[in-house]
């Protein structure tokens, strides 16, 4: 794994209604991520936090059902901006959420520098509506279809490019709640998804062992999103959308570990972490331990 690590926070609040996940970068980092990668030997460099405009509309107005489309978009192209350049330097991109909308800006700015950008996404969720599926109007339901150049032209072009990545190069893992408009995109583009209840029937070890056989001769690099409400709501609770029947902590922490042997993970974001939903930083402590694991943590 690339030993040259930049961090970048993404005070992100506006996909997604629950105040308070914007704090999710402070808290990571107070939860000891820079000592804990540094005593795996990392080089470390803390970029801080990318600005986001502040809506100027009411944020429970939603224009095109797209809650605060403009803002987003326009913190999306400078979270791109700055990954593109960690990446050019030849570092590994670390970005700590904020809520799932900056999926769009990470991957903006990781993508362009791909062929066949692979993509993990360790979710509860699929993320993959439109204004027209989206039963919320919420941003952060929609990164993985806008990723995919589908949804508003403003999100789909972030950083002046689309496509950023293919369907055949995501693996979407922890899948609970999906909604109608997601399940169609999942069939009609060929997404490959475990669910739970493939994660319950095959067990975390061979969800593993498959997902890095189908992305190891296809893809060139690979990105791992990992939203913290993957995770059971008792292990995690800080998220604004928690649901039930999650991935546990020891089995999320056997993935990080999997993915860590692998070596094929080239940028990572954490998010969905809510301080204010949390209890004692419980979540964010959990992030960094995971962190821990896909960076190389273990006891032999
Ligand atoms: C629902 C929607 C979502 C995260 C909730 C929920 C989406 N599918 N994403 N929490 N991270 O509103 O689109
Ligand atoms: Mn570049
Ligand atoms: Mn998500
Ligand atoms: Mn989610």
């Amino acid at each position: 794994m690339n030993k040259q690590l930049s961090v970048i926070g993404v005070p992100m609040d506006l996909g997604q209604m629950r105040r308070g996940v914007d704090m999710g970068p402070s808290a990571i980092r107070y939860a000891g991520m820079v000592e804990r990668l540094e005593q795996l030997k990392y080089n470390i460099e803390d970029l801080g936090d990318i600005e986001i405009p502040r809506p100027k509309q009411n944020t429970d107005e939603k224009q095109d059902n797209l809650r605060n489309l403009n803002e987003i978009a326009e913190g999306s192209r400078r979270l791109a901006k700055a990954v593109d350049e960690v990446v050019e330097n030849k570092r590994f991109p670390l970005v700590l959420g904020g809520d799932h909308s900056i999926a769009m800006g990470t991957l903006a700015g990781v993508a362009k520098h791909y062929e066949n950008l692979g993509v993990i996404w360790y979710d509860a969720h699929g993320d993959l509506n439109t204004a027209d599926s989206s039963p919320s109007g919420n941003i952060h339901g929609m990164p993985l279809a806008v990723s995919l150049g589908v949804g508003h032209e403003k999100l789909t072009s972030i950083h002046d490019y689309e496509p950023k990545i293919k369907p055949e190069n995501i693996v979407i893992i922890g899948a609970r709640s999906l909604d109608e408009g997601e399940r169609v995109l999942i069939e009609e583009k060929g997404i490959k998804v475990y669910t739970m209840h493939e994660v319950d029937r095959m067990g975390m070890t061979q969800v593993m062992e498959e997902t890095v056989d189908y992305l190891k001769d296809r893809t060139d690099g690979v990105h791992l999103s990992l939203d913290l409400d993957g995770l059971d709501p008792n292990e995690a609770p800080g998220v604004g959308t928690p649901v039930m029947g999650g991935l546990s902590y020891r089995e999320s922490h056997l993935a990080m570990e999997m993915l860590h042997q692998s070596g094929m993970i080239t940028s990572a974001e954490f998010v969905e972490v809510n301080p204010i939903l949390d209890e004692k930083n419980k979540t964010a402590s959990v992030a960094v331990g995971l962190m821990g694991s896909l960076f190389g943590e273990s006891l032999k």
